[in-house]
């Protein structure tokens, strides 16, 4: 019989009860297993045990306009994923100075969270990451009584996987990763994965700086499922990333877009919504999800234990739940809203309509994921 890995061991003593999910999520990353990878156990085995731990936040009162609210709010956010005014204007309407600190990927978050950094009020995790943080302990139940504005949100975004009781997020834009391209500079626009493996654009081609989406990309490009745990089926995945890694000028996720748009990047491995913003720059830049599959992601906001100022943090999420700040944010980024309450301010950008929901979910519903009527309605 073979000898079981120290990860297998950590996952069956989770599974068995021996260990919290606190100590899995520490000894898994400290054998230097992926965020990716820990949150799919974490979600394969949920239910049970209470997250996080520690004290709850004495509930404030139910009247979200009834206390002062603090003077200030940090948050701790992925680069260009606000309007230029969503800030600005919650400054001036709520008297509140707020401070935005950017990162370029989910690891960059946890790291920095789990290191004992304080002082952010509000984060924005991707799915996966929000379990992991969430079986670390770092972040806080948010107090729905001063969020009304909750009941905008589409159905197809509650009760997700990663916040199963809604106690936890809330939901700031959706998307998927694809692959952007310059036309001018290829003869025909890639429909697969394959292109990172063609050497004729050897160091003009990026993948992202995101060890779910590229393994993932890896794992749809032969046919597996972008959660599979399959050894086999993974040693695959590794295979497929070492050969592209050759042809790869780096893993670059948002940043590039300047590339892209200078044309000394011409296939990118990116989200929708970021190729979105580039097209706006560059009329040459469009978006494609491969024949063989992508991935389709959620954001959400979530309140580390930590943060100091927790009225402004409600206070901020109640008002980018207003359907014309939640629709500015998307005609901004690019992105889907969870919004679903209907305004005239979402005005898709042209370019991002070719992109649009329905067209990006099709190949989804090939796929099984079902995209729910209101998720179209939203957007
Ligand atoms: C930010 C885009 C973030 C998407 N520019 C990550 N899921």
């Amino acid at each position: 019989m073979s000898k079981k890995t120290p990860v297998q061991t950590l996952t069956d003593d989770l599974q068995q009860g021996r260990l919290s999910r606190r100590n899995f999520v520490l000894q898994a990353l400290g054998l230097g297993v992926s965020l990716s990878v820990v949150g799919s156990v974490l979600t394969a085995c949920s239910g049970g045990e209470e997250e996080g731990g520690g004290e709850p936040t004495p509930t404030p009162g139910a009247d979200p306009a009834a206390d002062t609210l603090e003077k200030e709010l940090r948050i701790y956010i992925w680069s260009d994923y606000l309007a230029e005014d969503t800030v600005p204007n919650f400054e001036k309407e709520f008297g509140v100075k707020a401070t935005v600190d950017t990162y370029e990927s989910n690891e960059e978050l946890i790291a920095k969270l789990q290191s004992g950094v304080s002082g952010y009020d509000l984060v924005c995790p991707s799915g996966y990451a929000i379990t992991v943080l969430s079986a670390l302990g770092l972040i806080e139940k948010l107090d729905a009584s001063r969020i009304p504005n909750l009941g905008n949100i589409a159905a197809t975004f509650r009760k997700t996987s990663f916040d199963p009781n809604d106690e936890l997020t809330v939901p700031w834009q959706w998307g998927t990763t694809g692959v952007a391209y310059r036309k001018d500079l290829l003869p025909a626009p890639p429909d697969s994965w394959a292109i990172f493996h063609d050497k004729a654009h050897a160091g003009k081609m990026t993948m992202m700086d995101d060890m779910r989406d590229v393994v993932g990309a890896w794992l749809r490009f032969r046919g597996h499922s972008l959660n599979s745990k399959d050894p086999a089926q993974l040693a695959q995945a590794k295979a497929d990333a070492v050969l592209a890694k050759a042809n790869l000028q780096s893993f670059l996720s948002a940043p590039v877009k300047a590339q892209l748009i200078s044309g000394d990047v011409r296939v990118a491995q990116l989200w929708n919504g970021d190729t979105a913003q580039a097209a706006a720059e560059n009329d040459q830049i469009a978006f494609v999800l491969p024949k063989e599959g992508g991935s389709i992601w959620l954001d959400a906001m979530v309140m580390p234990k930590t943060a100091p100022n927790k009225k402004a943090a409600h206070a901020f999420l109640n008002y980018v739940l207003r359907p014309e700040v939640g629709a500015a944010i998307s005609n901004a980024t690019g992105y889907g809203t969870p919004n679903e309450r209907r305004t005239r301010a979402r005005r898709p950008l042209q370019r991002w309509r070719s992109w649009s929901t329905s067209r990006i979910l099709a190949p989804m519903r090939r796929l099984g994921i079902s995209s729910g009527r209101r998720l179209r309605r939203g957007d």
